[in-house]
């Protein structure tokens, strides 16, 4: 049974409700319970400027599951959410679902990176992981506390509950 932690983004088409569904999609996985759900987050854009604000949020499960398996169960979410897989890394997204966490694992592979690469420097990653796991730390030793204190907040604030 590993601890994961999963970073939810959307900016389009509703990014509020485009969370919510996401979060009770990924409590309904098979072999995968929801532990925590932060708060909905508003943030700037990370990236280019000409596209609309996030919403973005980080949940806590736990599961029997392997990572690809866990990371086609997340890819199956983004589908039905609509979204498109193009050439737009840094563009808007309807939905974003991320590992960024998985046990004190580390992987590098084709298809995954954990930890997940931006999680040291974002914001609207560090500060939702804070909230539901302050006391939380990589399998490189550095706290998630001591990480989220040296990243500005750029505008980041709590938007809303989402349970
Ligand atoms: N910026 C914010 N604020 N939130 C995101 O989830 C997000 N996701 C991305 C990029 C384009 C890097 N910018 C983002 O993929």
């Amino acid at each position: 049974m590993s601890r994961i932690y999963v970073g939810l983004g959307s900016n389009l088409s509703n990014p509020k409700l485009q969370i919510q569904v996401a979060v009770d999609a990924i409590a309904k996985i098979e072999h995968c319970s929801l532990v925590s759900v932060s708060s909905l987050y508003f943030s700037r854009p990370m990236g280019p400027q000409d596209q609309p604000d996030y919403m973005n949020a980080v949940v806590a499960i736990e599961s029997t599951l392997s990572p690809l398996p866990l990371l086609d169960e997340l890819q199956s979410i983004e589908n039905k959410a609509g979204r498109v897989r193009k050439d737009n890394r840094w563009g808007a997204r309807i939905l974003d679902l991320d590992i960024l966490l998985f046990g004190d694992s580390v992987i590098q592979s084709d298809r995954l990176t954990v930890p997940h690469y931006g999680l040291k420097f974002r914001e609207f990653v560090l500060q939702p992981l804070l909230e539901i796991a302050p006391h939380l730390c990589l399998p490189d030793g550095d706290t998630v506390a001591n990480l989220a204190k040296n990243v500005p907040l750029n505008g980041l604030k709590i938007h809303s509950q989402l349970r």
